[in-house]
């Protein structure tokens, strides 16, 4: 079947807006999938990322860190059926950067190309073919923590800033990771806002039972203590700044930034 690319992305957009969702779109946990699955990715041993679609699959499905993206995926599962030509790979990152887009973000260069790892290879060597647990970010960590992570996957202090920018969207969800609430005013719009309330909110620890995160004096919006450690360690702190400024440099560096990270461990040789 020929492969449309722009017909698939065209029926992303047409699912986006979803009133009873969160706040309206299915964009930012889109997003999210899209992060997740590239995320796992090891430079060293050059296993994870996006290739492979592993997430299908325990115990990467079953991931605490991956809660709640079992929505994401069936709210993509219509699209796999119209289009049974595209890997999963392929239709949770072009998602990503298709929602990005749509949310009023940069535009991120997109290749296809990836292939899934076939149900019955991942059960015959799930050890070989399907990442460990325990790959992407502790929320409840700090600066070394995020460093270990995102060098571990090829990326410097500056990326880790403008990649940390797509918490612009979206909000964190008691039952999946146990914090609670948006980062932004605008969670269904991708926008260098939450730059700006890093620096300028007066945070504080949410007083609650649940995990330790940030707030703002009206409780409405919150930071993780992985958020707060970007404006605490003197190198993270410039790239704020930069990113609170320049709304132009954000979109362009973090388009580079999540390109690449698409791209991990991608081969395009069939699986
Ligand atoms: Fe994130 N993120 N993220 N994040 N994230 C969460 C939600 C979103 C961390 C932790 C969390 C990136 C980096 C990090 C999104 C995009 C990106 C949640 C709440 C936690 C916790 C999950 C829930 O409860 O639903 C940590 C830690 C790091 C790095 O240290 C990066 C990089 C990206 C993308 C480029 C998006 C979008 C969301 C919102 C999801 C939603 O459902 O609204």
């Amino acid at each position: 079947m020929a492969q449309n690319y722009d017909a698939v992305r065209k029926d992303i957009v047409a699912i986006l807006k979803k009133p009873d969702w969160d706040d309206g779109s299915l964009g930012p946990v889109l997003v999210r999938l899209a992060w997740h699955a590239s995320g796992t990715y090891d430079s060293k041993t050059k296993t994870g990322g996006s290739n492979g679609a592993t997430m299908r699959f325990k115990p990467e499905s079953s991931d605490g860190a991956n809660a709640g993206l079992e929505h994401a995926r069936a709210f993509l599962e219509p699209i796999k059926q119209k289009h049974p030509w595209i890997s999963y790979a392929d239709l949770w990152t072009l998602a990503g950067v298709v929602a990005i887009e749509a949310m009023n973000g940069p535009k991120v260069p997109w290749k296809g190309g990836r292939s899934d790892v076939p149900p019955k290879v991942a059960q015959a060597q799930p050890a070989k073919v399907i990442p460990p647990n325990g790959r992407l970010p502790d929320a409840a960590q700090g600066a070394q923590h995020i460093r270990d992570v995102f060098y571990r996957m090829g990326f410097n202090d500056q990326d880790i800033v403008a990649l940390s920018g797509a918490h612009s969207l979206g909000r964190c969800h008691t039952d999946r990771s146990g914090f609670s609430g948006p980062w932004t005013h605008t969670p269904d719009r991708f926008s260098n806002q939450y730059y700006r309330l890093l620096l300028n909110v007066d945070w504080r620890e949410k007083k609650w039972d649940g995990p330790k995160q940030y707030v703002d004096p009206d409780d409405e919006l919150m930071m993780l203590p992985t958020d707060m450690a970007l404006i605490w360690d003197p190198k993270f702190k410039p790239y704020v700044e930069l990113y609170a400024k320049d709304k132009e440099a954000f979109f362009k560096d973090f388009a580079a930034a999540f390109a690449k990270m698409l791209e991990l461990g991608v081969t395009r040789q069939k699986l």
